[in-house]
């Protein structure tokens, strides 16, 4: 019999998180299909303006090619979605699992799927440790359009010594600032702008997975 292998996080990984009204005019396909030539390990589509029927369409092709790319696919907030779609996972926020407790979506995706949890503070870092998850994001690190607020990297150092998931950075990281993460211990980094706003993506995207690459090297993790 043979095993199907759970797509996991993987370490250094470079993560996509879309959003069409970054995108100066492109579509979110063609962002990914850029993106993903550059070296993106995870995609999450977060359109939230889409009607579902086009989230629905969107997902689909997002999700076929993710899977021929061999990319991590999350779906954002909705499980129902995320079956929908196949993709890989789900991301939730702090506020979605008021609504949509853990367990129910562990009980709708089974055990093979990824549950994302957003964490913005030590607090719920170590909240998130007894749940049924497989990844944290961490953050606004630094400014970001999406936020209205912002944690700096005070609490980034403790962060990964506490979570017992995989920590994923994000909010307002780009070529700049993404070495102060990665001296920090960060092994993983999520980005909206610095990719889609960006006017050569695969370029962009060639350079943010070259610097995660440097200290992988590095580390030899
Ligand atoms: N969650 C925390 S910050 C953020 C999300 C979805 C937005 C990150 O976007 P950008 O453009 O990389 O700052
Ligand atoms: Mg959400």
């Amino acid at each position: 019999m043979v095993l199907l292998e759970v797509q996991k996080i993987p370490t250094y990984s470079l993560y996509l998180v879309t959003s069409h009204e970054y995108s100066a005019g492109r579509n979110t396909l063609e962002v990914a299909e850029a993106a993903i030539g550059g070296g993106i390990d995870i995609l999450q589509l977060r359109e939230k303006t889409l009607p579902r029927p086009e989230l629905v369409s969107l997902g689909k092709k997002l999700s076929t090619l993710c899977k021929k790319s061999n990319i991590v696919f999350i779906a954002n907030d909705d499980p129902e979605l995320t079956v929908e779609i196949d993709a890989d996972g789900v991301h939730f926020g702090q506020e979605d699992i008021k609504k949509y407790p853990i367990e129910k979506a562990r009980a709708l995706l089974g055990k093979d799927k990824l549950i994302g949890l957003s964490t913005h503070s030590l607090k719920e870092v170590e909240e998130a440790n007894s749940l049924d998850i497989n990844y944290i994001a961490f953050g606004p690190l630094f400014e970001t359009k999406t936020k209205n607020y912002f944690l700096g990297t005070k609490d980034l150092n403790q962060a990964l010594a506490r979570s017992k998931f995989p920590v994923i950075c994000i909010g307002g990281i780009n070529l700049e600032n993404i070495g102060q993460l990665l001296k920090l211990g960060a092994t993983n980094i999520a980005v909206i702008r610095e990719i889609t706003q960006s006017r050569d993506i695969t370029e962009k995207t060639r350079q943010l997975k070259t610097k995660l690459l440097e200290y992988k090297n590095a580390s030899n993790r």
